[in-house]
């Protein structure tokens, strides 16, 4: 059953801006948008993929007329939403296993073409670990057929659904079930982890982005953009977690946007191998602003603190400012 979509909040950024003359509005200030993943799953309050999903598949659906599969890894994102034999899925949803959504879009991908439905459009996603970790090596190998998939990771920087492990996108310093607060260097260690965003375009893909659920504009934008591309797409959106960050539920959008002011989470696009846009950051803020309200970073923070540390950080922020020019005359 379709469920219309109904509007609590008035005049703020989360419906998409509906003071806005009506073709500068986003998807979800639609009234007649597809609403994806609609009310009654189960995220915790304030979980950033959820918001996010929704975004990214209303404006996905939309795009594409509404032609439009998904294939879900294992995650939050799927457990919540299909509780067995429920489903907040308002489209045609698919549930891989956890490490093989890529592989599962692209078969759908390959089928949908020879049977000559190849106008119905594919979209994976899942989360940090299915996609950095174990769904890499299919994720690669489906960059490297191009094939006509868009993959959406979902990065809350850790494995959320299984009780906040670490995986390759947890950040330097930040705490998790398995990189305690504990000894020299508290946290997960600096220096390992992986970039995903450079790695999909070093595979010289069409195209490559980067947002937040902070940013809904550039988000939709850069969604239609993608489904108006055929070959292997990625885009990565940094969503807060409010269980695994240990930040109140009230902030997650205010986070997304100071990891982004910070340097921290570089927000670009790229397309065959050359980026070829960042968000610039306009009011530019210290690491600390950011780190601060979240309990994954408070051992940074309790006594004395660890300035090394955070300053550590900090030169991370700045090394992305520098790699992608982030700053214009107006931060
Ligand atoms: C092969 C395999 N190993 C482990 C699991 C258990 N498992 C289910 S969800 C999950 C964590 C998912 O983490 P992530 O992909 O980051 O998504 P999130 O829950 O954070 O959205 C794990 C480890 C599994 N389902 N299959
Ligand atoms: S644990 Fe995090 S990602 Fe999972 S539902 Fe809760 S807020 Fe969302």
């Amino acid at each position: 059953m379709t469920q219309t979509a109904k509007f609590y909040q008035v005049g703020s950024r989360a419906v998409g801006n509906r003071l806005l003359p009506l073709d500068q509005r986003t998807e979800q200030a639609n009234p007649e948008r597809r609403n994806a993943l609609t009310s009654g799953h189960r995220a915790c309050q304030g979980c950033g993929e959820a918001l996010a999903a929704r975004y990214v598949l209303d404006a996905a659906a939309h795009a594409v007329g509404g032609r439009l599969v998904t294939v879900n890894a294992t995650g939050c994102l799927e457990v919540f939403s299909t509780p067995y034999p429920e489903s907040a899925w308002q489209l045609p949803w698919l549930h891989s296993v956890f490490a093989n959504a890529a592989s599962v879009a692209s078969g759908v991908a390959a089928g949908l073409r020879t049977t000559g439905r190849g106008d119905i459009r594919v979209l994976a996603q899942g989360g940090d670990g299915g996609t950095v970790d174990i769904g890499f090596a299919c994720l690669s190998g489906m960059f490297e057929r191009n094939d006509d998939v868009l993959y959406v990771c979902y990065d809350n920087q850790a494995y959320m659904n299984t009780g906040v492990q670490r995986s390759g996108a947890t950040p330097g310093g930040a705490r998790t079930a398995t990189t305690e607060a504990v000894g020299a260097e508290p946290g997960n260690l600096f220096g390992i982890g992986k970039d995903a965003a450079r790695i999909a375009i070093a595979h010289d893909i069409p195209y490559v982005a980067t947002a937040t659920v902070a940013e809904l504009h550039d988000l939709e934008a850069k969604v239609r953009k993608a489904m108006s591309i055929r070959g292997a797409r990625y885009l990565h959106v940094l969503v807060p977690c409010p269980l695994g960050w240990g930040s109140a539920t009230s902030e997650t959008v205010r986070l997304a946007r100071l990891a982004q002011r910070s340097g921290l989470f570089p927000v670009i696009e790229a397309e065959g191998g050359v980026v070829t846009s960042a968000l610039p950051i306009r009011g530019r803020v210290p690491v600390e602003e950011y780190l601060r309200p979240q309990r994954r970073y408070a051992h940074l923070f309790r006594g004395e603190g660890r300035p090394d540390l955070v300053a550590r950080v900090q030169r991370l922020a700045d090394q992305n400012i520098v790699r992608y020019g982030l700053l214009d005359e107006e931060s």
